[in-house]
């Protein structure tokens, strides 16, 4: 009986789900975010070569977050983690303007792959706090967003030293979960 009751108990407060990629050119800041989410804390980081991976717990649902080295030898290793992800967070750092565009192409080529064909995209415009930081409007642009089909994304505007948006943008994905 007890049992049968504690089965019952945990399927009702079985928290949700949602497996997500994140990648984004080397320096993006994106171990900065998955830390800064898991440990509430800036560390220190070392550029990423492979990968780490946390699951972060946020109001219903547990969020497992693969955080993928960007330097440009080993982007090629992102389409091993597409299988079964269900959302997309693409980091940007909004004041490298030299590499905008590349960011835009790997940004395209991974969204036409048939793996990522449901996915949702969250872009985190990162490191909003430097003066040179293209605003949301600019980077949408730029990425060609508007461009794209049969596709939710949204542009979230960050600081992940200081945790800014953050949150916003585990709301916005949290929604799209739900939507489905
Ligand atoms: N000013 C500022 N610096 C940031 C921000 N986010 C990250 N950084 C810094 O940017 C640098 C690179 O951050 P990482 O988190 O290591 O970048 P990454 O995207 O994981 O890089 P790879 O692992 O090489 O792909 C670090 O010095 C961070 O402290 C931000 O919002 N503002
Ligand atoms: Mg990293």
């Amino acid at each position: 009986m007890g049992i049968f009751f504690s089965s019952v108990l945990s399927r009702l407060i079985k928290k949700k789900q949602m497996r997500l990629l994140m990648v984004g050119l080397d320096a993006a800041g994106k171990t900065t975010v998955l830390y800064k989410l898991k440990l509430g804390e800036v560390v220190t980081t070392i550029p990423t070569i492979g990968f780490n991976v946390e699951t972060v717990d946020y109001k219903n649902i547990s969020f497992t977050v693969w955080d993928v080295g960007g330097q440009t030898t080993i982007r090629g290793l992102w389409r091993h983690y597409y299988q079964n992800t269900e959302g997309l967070i693409f980091v940007v750092d909004s004041s490298d303007r030299d590499r905008i565009e590349m960011a835009a192409e790997e940004l395209n080529m991974m969204l036409q792959e048939d793996e990522m064909r449901d996915v949702v995209v969250l872009v985190l415009a990162n490191k909003q706090d430097l003066p040179k930081a293209m605003p949301v409007h600019e980077l949408t642009d730029r990425l060609g967003l508007h461009a794209l089909k049969n596709r939710q994304w949204y542009v979230q505007p960050t600081c992940a030293v200081l945790g800014s948006g953050l949150y916003e943008g585990l709301d916005w994905l949290s929604d799209q979960l739900s939507k489905r």
